[in-house]
C-alpha cells in the first residue's frame, strides 16, 4: 500500500485516475488541485473518505507541495493547463503551471527522495503528415507546435535533467487524445455532444481532415498504474490504443448516434498553427510492460461517453456557457 499525490486530480484524467487507484489497488489518494476553470470537485465527490482526501492548492506553491510531497510515497503529476486554444489566447498561465509547478514538483521529490510519475502528450513530437506511414515512438525529436506543447516539452525535458542530474527516480508517459466520462466540454468530443444535446449544430475546425489518435481515459489510466508498478526508472513510455480517426468522421459519428443527420455541422475558423495528425506507437509498453488496452471499439466507447454526457447535465451544465461564448469570440 503506498500513499499516491495526485496532482490535478479535479480534472478529466486525473479524477478518473483517482477513481481507477482507488478501485482496483489499495492505495491512498490524496488530490492537490488548484480548481481552476477545468477542475470541478463534483468528479471527486463519491470518492471513500476513508482513503481519499483532497487538498486545494497550486503546485505553483513550493512550501504546500513540499509539506505534502514529503508525506506521501509516489506523486503522480496531471496538473496542467491543458487546452490548446486557451494557450493561443493566453500562454501565461500555461508558463507558470506547466513549466513553474512542474519545476517545484521535482525540487520536492529531490528533497525527499519520492518515486514520481509525470503524464505527457505526443503533442511533445509535433505533426505527422496524413499519408505518411510512420507513428511516434520513445525516440521521435521534440517539435512541439503550440505555447501548450511547447511547455509540456519544457516540463518532460526538466524531468529527464532531474532524472540524469540528481538521480530523481522518474518516469514518464506521453499519452494520445483521451475521451470518456468527466472531460471539460472546451474539448473536441464533449464540445460536440453537449451542442447536439442543446440544440446547437457541432464545430468543425477547417476541412476537419486533422487526425486524432483517440484512447479512452480509462486504458491511458491502466497504462500509468502499470507504469508505476513495473516501469524501468528513467524511461518514457508512449501510450496510445491504435485509435486514429480524422476530426470530420469523429464529428459524423456523434451525430449519427445522437440521432441527427451526420451533415449537420458546421465548418469554423481553423486553428492557428493546427497540428495535422497525432499517431502512437505503443510497441514499447506492450511488450516490455504487457499492457494492452481494453476499449478496442470507439464506436462503442463513444457510444458509452454519450450516454453520459446525457445522464451528467448537472456535472456538465455550469461551464457550457462560457466555454460556447469564448469560441464565439474566436469565430469557432
Ligand atoms: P484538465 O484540464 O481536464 O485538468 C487539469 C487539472 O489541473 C484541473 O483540475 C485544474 O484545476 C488543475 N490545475 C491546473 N493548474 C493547476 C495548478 N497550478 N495547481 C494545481 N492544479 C492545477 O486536463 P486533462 O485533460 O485531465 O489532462 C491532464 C494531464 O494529461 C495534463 O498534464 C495533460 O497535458 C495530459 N494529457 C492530456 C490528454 C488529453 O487528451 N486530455 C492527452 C495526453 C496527455
Ligand atoms: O470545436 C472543436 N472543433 C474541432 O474541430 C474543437 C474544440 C476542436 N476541434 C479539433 C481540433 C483538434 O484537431 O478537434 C481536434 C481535437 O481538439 P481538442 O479536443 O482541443 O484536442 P487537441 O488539441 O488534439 O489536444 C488534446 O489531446 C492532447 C488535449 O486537449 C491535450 O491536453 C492533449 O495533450
Amino acid at each position: 500500500m503506498s500513499k499516491v499525490l495526485v496532482t490535478g486530480g479535479a480534472g478529466f484524467i486525473g479524477s478518473n485516475f483517482a477513481r481507477t487507484a482507488l478501485t482496483e489497488t489499495p492505495h491512498t489518494v490524496t488530490v492537490l488541485d488548484s480548481l481552476t476553470y477545468a477542475g470541478n470537485s463534483a468528479s471527486l465527490a463519491d470518492l471513500d473518505p476513508a482513503r481519499f482526501q483532497f487538498v486545494r492548492g497550486s503546485i505553483t506553491d513550493a512550501s504546500l507541495v513540499d509539506q505534502l510531497v514529503a508525506d506521501h510515497d509516489i506523486v503522480v503529476h496531471f496538473a496542467a493547463e491543458s487546452h490548446n486554444d486557451n494557450s493561443l489566447n493566453d500562454p501565461s498561465p500555461f508558463i507558470q503551471t506547466n513549466l513553474v509547478g512542474t519545476y517545484e514538483l521535482l525540487q520536492a521529490v529531490r528533497r525527499h527522495d519520492k518515486r514520481y510519475h509525470h503524464i505527457s502528450t505526443d503533442e511533445v513530437y509535433g505533426d505527422l503528415e496524413l499519408d505518411d506511414p510512420a507513428r511516434f515512438t520513445e525516440t521521435t525529436p521534440y517539435n512541439p507546435s503550440s505555447p501548450y506543447s511547447a511547455t509540456k516539452a519544457g516540463s518532460d525535458l526538466l524531468v529527464r535533467a532531474w532524472v540524469r542530474s540528481f538521480g530523481v527516480r522518474a518516469t514518464i508517459s506521453n499519452c494520445s487524445n483521451n475521451y470518456g466520462p468527466r472531460q471539460h466540454v472546451e474539448k473536441f468530443i464533449p464540445r460536440q455532444i453537449t451542442n447536439v444535446i442543446d440544440g446547437i449544430r457541432p464545430k468543425l475546425y477547417g476541412a476537419g481532415a486533422n487526425v486524432r489518435d483517440w484512447i479512452h481515459v480509462d486504458d491511458h489510466n491502466s497504462a500509468v498504474l502499470r507504469i508505476i508498478e513495473a516501469g524501468q526508472l528513467g524511461e518514457t513510455y508512449l501510450i496510445g490504443a491504435d485509435g486514429e480517426k480524422d476530426n470530420k468522421s469523429v464529428i459524423e459519428l456523434i451525430l449519427t448516434l445522437m440521432g441527427q443527420p451526420a451533415d449537420a455541422y458546421d465548418h469554423v475558423n481553423d486553428r492557428a498553427g493546427h497540428d495535422l495528425r497525432y499517431a502512437i506507437d505503443s510497441t514499447k509498453l506492450r511488450t516490455e510492460l504487457g499492457w494492452t488496452p481494453r476499449y478496442r471499439d470507439f464506436e462503442a466507447g463513444l457510444a458509452a461517453t454519450i450516454e453520459w454526457y446525457q445522464a451528467n447535465e448537472a456535472w456538465w451544465r455550469p461551464m457550457k456557457a462560457a466555454t460556447e461564448a469564448n469560441y464565439a469570440k474566436a469565430g469557432q
